[in-house]
């Protein structure tokens, strides 16, 4: 009797238990407070610029196959140029990065100004640029025979620069990638991340790409976000883990809590920046310096260093991060145009990173002359069209103003300001100082103010 008594009570309990839990039609995310989530985007919000890395096999095939020109993406060619699988695996043993220089990566990287480098772990051609137990469709099946992830992890530890990996979801190598067997495929994915998350140390981001394939669900990126999340916690994953970057596409969505409705840490808008940025989110741009993620020998429509420096101070002041791509040769070094626009934007950065780092978006919806970045008590005057009469307009506002001087300027001279009617007006030198983008600082009391 007393048996029975005690089956029913745990029947019982159980059923009181499945009530009280959630369905878990949707995986639980971790749970997190708006503090915790601050604290472990401080980071990446701080870095506002990184260096994107697109390294593979399609860099032997550099756009081209069979001697022609294959339209579209050097990384897609697979796809493109319709290269049946096991023809296309003959290129593992063309790979040899004889020329290849972590240490120099990291420098350029540093030299640059960029905070954080993603690198392309596996493609969607399927193949590993790390020594993968799970895998021989890996560096170590090369020529070159040895983990290309990992000096690149170590010098980016040693230098201090954070280490991030692009893995892609879509893969056209393993044979359960699609169909039936799909979830054999997920095993194996889940597999190498585990792989990437306890060999390379501490990593900044995983940024996953080839969401959009029918088989992979938003519920299974919210899983996987969260199982990537319970291995390395202050992990940052993008919003390509799931359907996240569809939904934002779509909704357009403006509450930062909504970003909790699906799997993803920011938003991935691709070669655009977005009209006014993507407010109250954290959100990052990735663009190409040509036309090509990987190495193409036949692009060379490369974007001049000015229009990349003002596409980095756009993004900035609103409230996004810049990540700029390389697409390495199959040798394993750098194009020398895209070393030279780094070194550029980096010479800027050394005299004007204080207006790029750890700066918010701007509080005024548009400037005729430029853009704006913000810290606490400072607004960051971003002027690209300086003012032939020597008087920069502050339209609409209202804070009381402290000193005003040009970034660059050694000794802060103090510029002369003004407050007409409405806003502030700035007497600048007659000779613009950087005809890019001449950065003046105007200290304000408090919090921005501005009239419409
Ligand atoms: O197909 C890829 C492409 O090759 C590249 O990796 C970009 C960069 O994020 N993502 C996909 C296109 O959206």
């Amino acid at each position: 009797m007393l048996g029975f008594l005690a089956h029913r009570w745990i029947i019982a309990g159980l059923l009181a238990i499945a009530t009280l839990c959630p369905a878990f039609a949707r995986a639980a995310l971790p749970e997190e407070t708006k503090q915790q989530r601050d604290q472990r985007m401080a980071w990446w919000r701080d870095a506002r610029f990184g260096m994107f890395i697109h390294w593979g096999l399609y860099s032997v095939s550099a756009g081209e196959w069979k001697g022609k020109k294959v339209p579209g993406y050097s990384c897609m060619l697979q796809q493109t140029a319709n290269v049946p699988r096991d023809e296309y695996t003959q290129l593992q043993k063309q790979f040899n990065p004889v020329k290849y220089d972590a240490e120099n990566w990291v420098a350029l990287a540093k030299r640059a100004g960029a905070k954080y480098i993603v690198i392309t772990s596996k493609h969607h051609d399927g193949f590993c640029l790390f020594d993968s137990k799970l895998t021989d469709y890996d560096a170590m099946g090369t020529l070159y025979g040895r983990d290309l992830l990992k000096p690149l992890a170590d010098e980016c530890h040693r230098q201090e620069i954070k280490i991030c990996f692009y893995h892609s979801i879509l893969d056209w190598h393993h044979p359960d990638a699609k169909g039936e067997r799909f979830a054999n495929y997920v095993d194996h994915m889940r597999g190498q991340l585990r792989e990437l998350l306890a060999n390379y140390g501490p990593i900044g981001v995983l940024w996953f790409d080839g969401e959009w394939i029918p088989e992979w669900t938003e519920e299974q990126g919210q899983a996987l976000y969260r199982d990537l999340r319970k291995i390395q916690p202050d992990l940052i994953i993008n919003d390509r883990v799931g359907r996240g970057r569809q939904i934002t596409r779509a909704e357009k969505r403006k509450n930062v809590d909504d970003t909790r409705e699906f799997a993803g840490d920011f938003g991935t808008p691709e070669q655009e920046i977005p009209g006014t940025g993507m407010p109250g989110w954290d959100w990052e741009t990735c663009m190409t310096m040509n036309d090509d993620w990987g190495f193409n020998k036949d692009d060379h429509n490369w974007k001049s260093t000015g229009d990349i420096l003002r596409k980095l101070v756009d993004i900035a002041s609103k409230g996004g991060n810049f990540l700029l791509n390389v697409g390495p040769t199959a040798e394993g070094e750098i194009p020398q145009p895209s070393v030279e626009r780094l070194e550029a934007i980096g010479r800027w950065l050394a005299v004007n990173g204080e207006s790029i780092y750890g700066t918010a978006a701007s509080p005024f919806a548009n400037l005729d002359w430029g853009r704006c970045t913000r810290k606490q008590g400072v607004l960051y005057l971003h002027v690209f069209a300086w003012p032939n009469d020597g008087r920069l307009v502050v339209p609409g506002l209202e804070n009381k103003t402290g000193k005003a001087y040009v970034l660059a300027d050694k000794d802060r001279k103090p510029l002369a300001v003004a407050r007409p009617d409405k806003g502030v007006v700035i007497t600048v030198p007659a000779t613009v100082p950087d005809p890019i983008d001449t950065v003046v600082v105007l200290e304000i009391e408090g919090e921005p103010r501005v009239s419409p």
